[in-house]
């Protein structure tokens, strides 16, 4: 199958219209965390609905559905806001996102995996969408107090297939040996990228798109 799949738009709406002019014409999706910290929620998601992209769910829209659920969330002043903005109809469709999505060798999911998550059988949803240090004996680490944590893609051995993931941004799209980071910041100032895949068999062979972002709408935590 021939794919696009975009990084964390966060409700860059502007630069994500923008991208969608320049990449080729293949089924379009994205690897979560469409809101939050940018400049549009409602617009976004509709958008997304309207033109039929999918995406997979990232942990940001996840927190605004457990709220949505009654859960007893902390949402910060901004998430507030995005609440606030999301329809029901918003939230309706942001509840059913699934976790990942796979296409023959390719694999899309929001943040990371490790070598134990067998994502056919049973596997911790939060390690999927909040995934980015494992500890010395290749463990979820909720925060990376450790000095032996090491990035999951370091050490991911691709038994879930080649993984193009968001979550952790860096300055350019980063591939590693098994999985493609392409989270590039775009609410952070830097861009907004999307990665082409024209076989999902092969989706080692990925051409890069992207667009500068407008403004830098967060502060950023690289
Ligand atoms: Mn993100």
């Amino acid at each position: 199958m021939e794919i696009v799949v975009y990084g964390d738009i966060h409700g860059c709406l502007e630069e994500f219209d923008e991208l969608r002019k320049v990449v080729p014409k293949a089924k379009e999706i994205c690897v979560g965390d469409l809101i939050d910290r940018g400049e549009y929620a409602h617009e976004l998601v509709e958008y997304i609905r309207k033109n039929d992209i999918k995406s997979v769910m990232g942990n940001h829209e996840y927190k605004h559905v457990r709220k949505f659920w009654g859960r007893k969330v902390q949402l910060d002043d901004n998430q507030k806001e995005v609440y606030n903005d999301l329809t029901k109809e918003d939230l309706k469709f942001l509840e059913k996102l699934p976790l990942f999505m796979k296409y023959d060798n390719t694999t899309i999911l929001h943040a990371g995996i490790n070598n134990k998550i067998d994502l056919e059988k049973s596997y911790n949803l939060t390690h999927i969408l909040y995934m980015r240090d494992l500890d010395e004996n290749g463990d979820f680490l909720a925060l990376n107090h450790n000095q032996n944590a090491k990035y999951w893609a370091e050490i991911y051995d691709g038994r879930e297939g080649f993984v193009i993931h968001g979550h952790q941004p860096f300055s350019e799209v980063t591939r590693f040996n098994n999985s493609l980071a392409i989270d590039t910041g775009c609410v952070f100032g830097n861009k907004l990228s999307a990665v082409y895949i024209k076989d999902t068999y092969k989706p080692w062979e990925y051409e890069v798109f992207s667009v500068k972002a407008k403004k830098e709408y967060a502060k950023n935590f690289y």
